[in-house]
């Protein structure tokens, strides 16, 4: 540690360093350090993180198929968002809604930035409802919108009515300089989903007695389908996933659901929260991202139902998942057993994706976030402890009140009793998150908003054999010689949740960390002589 952060810190300017310095933490679980995250970054340095405006259209709103998500902006802001995250869908049926395909913008001018855009953003809304009558529009602001003072509320309101109520129409104050990072983008879409969709549609036919929700799971390459195929082989109906594959009418249902699952806990326990104060559904922090994760996600649903029947068929398909996926785990840990690796992805994947290394036996020397907050490092008891600041209070709160007509008490000290006894007390992380910091090894660096200097800074003087990061990274990392996996979009790959997850990534990992190709390679200036050139004024 003393080695890296003399490496860094000195070459920054004296108040950078000084900041910087509380963001990297020698890691020791069993006594916690303080780590400061989501605060600004800041300016000049390269960071990785994206924003406001792509955590929440992007992000959240991104994989629902029946929404038209209308960027209100340049057409840049709406390219980028549009499908670059490889998030998938299924439609049940050919006639069923899918805009996924479709990049909807109102492709804002110099002229609409001098003389307003809201009359642009009118005339697209009835274009959208003319050529694809779609249950519900949503309308997202960028940098723009806020600075010129655009009102995509009132916008929405008034098409609303033009359009005699027939329309769910919303808008998400969601400019990209909102926040400190994509994590402000999250919030905001949370609080509109709560407030425009969750809850609408009462009526449902179950299909099964075990109806959960699933949150923070986004469909990256498939995974939910993945997740989909384990819940239906277990006999678990899945009310609504937010947002992986989901449509409209998944949203409105989800207050129907008797258990909620949270994935990733930065993007979404504001809607978990908000389902347990308004209709009393109780939420788990689980992880589909490992073999075994996976097994215990299950089994905490087993334990939630409390049902001989249900229990003994989910033991059932773990006990014939884990039988094929530790076969493949045999096959590569030969090759993956004692490697090194750094991950820096998101706000839950660096830690998520510990346990997939742990059964490849792979070690982590570094870790960190984006944009996590202090609770998704040390785990949520710190939370009363954070301190709110400016850009905090930018985003809207918005105040949950118990639905006093569909409100289910379901979390009784007896279930909680019976979940402890058949899990163990520490595993059942009931409205809990225990954190990355608590699960990553004594003395491995915990890093935050890593910078690009930093990053090239780890990789020479400890050499992972792999690092995970994104695509602004990829190419800078292998040309340092070190392999890199996208863990955003997984290179094309993928799934790698659930048990057929698992295999893929044990598959894929053993094969980078065998090759030497990134070593071979030698950029131009290493191969031969560079002509030495000098500026001339
Ligand atoms: Fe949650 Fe995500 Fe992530 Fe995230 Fe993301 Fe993503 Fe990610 Mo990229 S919601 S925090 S804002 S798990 S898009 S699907 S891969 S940075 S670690
Ligand atoms: C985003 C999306 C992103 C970017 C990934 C990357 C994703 O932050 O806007 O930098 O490679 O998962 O697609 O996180």
């Amino acid at each position: 540690l003393t080695t890296f952060k003399d490496a860094v810190l000195d070459k920054y300017p004296k108040k950078v360093g000084k900041k910087r310095a509380k963001a990297i933490i020698n890691n020791d679980p069993d006594n916690m350090p303080v780590i400061q995250a989501n605060i600004r970054t800041i300016p000049g340095i390269i960071t990785q993180r994206g924003c406001t405006y792509a955590g929440c259209k992007g992000v959240v709103l991104g994989p629902t198929r029946d929404i038209v998500n209308i960027t209100h902006g340049p057409i840049g802001c709406g390219f980028y968002s549009w499908l670059t995250r490889r998030n998938q869908t299924k439609t049940e049926s050919d006639q069923d809604a899918n805009f996924i395909p479709y990049c909807f913008s109102t492709d804002m001018q110099d002229s609409n930035i001098v003389f307003g855009g809201e009359e642009k953003l009118k005339q697209a809304i009835r274009e959208a409802r003319e050529l694809f009558n779609p249950k519900a529009i949503a309308i997202f602001s960028t940098c723009p919108v806020g600075l010129i003072g655009d009102d995509v509320h009132r916008v929405a309101r008034q098409m609303k009515e033009e359009f005699n109520n027939e329309v769910n129409i919303f808008g998400f104050s969601c400019e990209g300089y909102r926040g400190v990072s994509q994590s402000a983008g999250h919030h905001i879409a949370n609080n509109q989903l709560y407030k425009n969709l969750i809850g609408n549609d009462d009526n449902v036919t179950p299909k099964s007695k075990f109806r959960v929700n699933l949150l923070g799971e986004y469909n990256i390459g498939g995974d939910a389908f993945e997740i989909e195929r384990i819940f239906e082989k277990c006999g678990v109906e899945l009310v609504s996933t937010f947002s992986g594959n989901s449509t409209v009418s998944s949203f409105e249902q989800a207050h129907t659901a008797d258990l909620t699952l949270v994935m990733c806990h930065r993007s979404i326990n504001y809607v978990a929260e908000m389902l347990e104060t308004s209709f009393g559904i109780p939420w788990f922090k689980v992880s589909f991202i490992g073999a075994q994760a996976s097994a215990k996600a299950m089994r905490k649903v087993a334990a939630y139902f409390n049902d001989p029947e249900l229990t003994e068929r989910i033991e059932k398909v773990i006990a014939e998942e884990l039988k094929i996926v530790e076969a493949a785990r045999q096959v590569a840990l030969p090759k993956t057993n004692g490697k090194t690796a750094m991950l820096f992805v998101g706000g839950s994947r660096a830690h998520h994706y510990q346990d997939l290394f742990e059964e490849l036996g792979v070690t982590t020397l570094s870790a960190g976030y984006e944009f996590g907050h202090r609770d998704d490092y040390e785990g949520r008891r710190v939370i009363p402890t954070i301190q709110i600041d400016a850009d905090s209070r930018n985003i809207e709160e918005i105040t949950v009140t118990k639905d006093e007509a569909r409100f289910k008490e379901r979390m009784t000290p007896d279930v909680l009793k019976k979940m402890e006894d058949a899990l163990g007390k520490d595993e059942v992380e009931y409205n809990d998150y225990n954190g990355l910091m608590a699960q990553i090894g004594k003395g491995a660096l915990v890093i935050d908003d890593l910078s690009h200097y930093e990053m090239e800074k780890l990789i020479e003087l400890y050499h992972p054999d792999i690092f995970c990061a994104g695509i602004k990274e990829k190419y800078a990392v292998q040309k340092m010689g070190i392999p890199l996996k996208q863990l955003h979009n997984y290179d094309s790959g993928g799934p790698y949740a659930g048990f057929q997850g698992a295999m893929n990534f044990y598959n894929d990992i053993a094969m980078m960390v065998s090759t030497s190709i990134f070593k071979e390679i030698k950029a131009p200036w290493e191969r031969e002589e560079v002509v030495e050139a000098s500026y001339v004024y």
